[in-house]
């Protein structure tokens, strides 16, 4: 049986920083995202009982390296949760501009979950999506859905209760997203090594773990009550706050470039001069910036006369997973 599906990325409010189970990647604290409409991966899936082994062709080209052994790993979880025994041919195209740093493991592995899922004859529940794409990578889990979405990073040590909600639906709050591409340099630390090295050496970590409790809540009143301005400023001292876990690790690593910070920069003293905006940043020297469709243009207009912007793309809240036809 064979099967198609589209995941789209998201970008992370609240962000996701830190893991107490890595096998299972079960996080330390919950996370909040909005899925965006403009990057995407589709993904097929066929299990195959001719197949001597699992196939990755990732954009036409075949993988047969580290990341055909990491799809590997992520459909032996699949295998084992379903009985299936056969191994798969798996094909992605990423409609992602991978070479400006916003390739996404997110859409990737969201996109795949579910055509694996749906693969194997599978029917199974978002929630139980959510698990799935989680096991590939944390991030994915939330991709399931579209709008905004809540990671609840669950108690138990099996990982049953962790798993991403749907807050409010793709139509419910129109916000924009600019993202901001400042380099096309690959990143130095990957996040899931530089998530590691912070929860074991940055004296900053316990900081975090309290402010992210105290800061999703105000993310969620926020959210409720439409509050551009609280949603704001919390998303954007969130990522000033993980970003400060980083400096604290032994070796001690930033994501930032001088690119970023000026960036940052102007889009704090645009918001003095009245366009409201507040920025993101990921594991990586990219920008996201967050603001209300009245002042979008604005924004595009005044962010691009930056030098050290290379290109903007604009985003608006995008949908959850969709199975396509083959
Ligand atoms: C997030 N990031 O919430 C955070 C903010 C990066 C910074 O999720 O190890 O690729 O595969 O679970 O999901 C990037 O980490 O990590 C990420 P793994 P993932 O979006």
């Amino acid at each position: 049986m064979k099967a198609k599906a589209r995941a789209y990325t998201n970008i992370a409010l609240i962000k996701y920083w830190g893991k107490r189970d890595e096998l299972l990647f079960l996080p330390t604290n919950n996370s909040l995202s909005i899925t965006l409409d403009k990057f995407y991966t589709d993904t097929s899936v066929e299990f195959d009982a001719s197949l001597k082994q699992d196939q990755f062709i990732l954009d036409g080209q075949h993988v047969d390296s580290k990341e055909l052994k990491k799809i590997s790993a992520f459909l032996d979880k699949v295998r084992t949760s379903t009985g299936e025994v056969r191994f798969a041919r798996v094909d992605s195209v990423n409609h992602v501009p991978i070479a400006a740093g916003f390739a996404s493991s997110a859409s990737g592995y969201a996109a795949l979950a579910a055509a694996a899922m749906k693969a194997t004859g599978s029917n199974i529940s978002k929630r139980e999506l959510s698990q799935m794409a989680r096991q590939g990578s944390g991030s994915a889990s939330r991709s399931i859905y579209g709008g905004f979405v809540e990671w609840q990073m669950g108690v138990q040590p099996d990982g049953s209760d962790c798993y991403a909600v749907p807050l409010l639906p793709q139509d419910a709050w129109d916000l924009r997203v600019l993202s901001i591409e400042v380099t096309h340099e690959v990143k130095k630390v990957l996040s899931r090594e530089g998530m590691k090295r912070t929860v074991e050496t940055s004296p900053f970590f316990t900081g975090w773990l309290e402010a992210v409790a105290a800061d999703l809540i105000e993310a969620k009143q926020a959210i409720s009550t439409r509050d551009f301005t609280l949603l704001g400023e919390t998303l954007e001292r969130n990522a000033l706050r993980m970003h400060a876990t980083t400096l604290g690790a032994e070796p001690p690593f930033m994501y930032w470039q001088s690119s970023t910070v000026k960036v940052m920069e102007s889009v704090q003293a645009l918001r003095q001069e009245g366009l409201e905006a507040y920025f993101t940043i990921d594991a990586g020297p990219n920008v996201k910036v967050v603001c209300q469709p009245h002042d979008e243009q604005g924004l595009l207009n005044e962010l691009s006369k930056l030098d050290v912007v290379k290109h903007i793309y604009p985003c608006r809240i995008g949908p959850g997973i969709t199975y396509l036809d083959l």
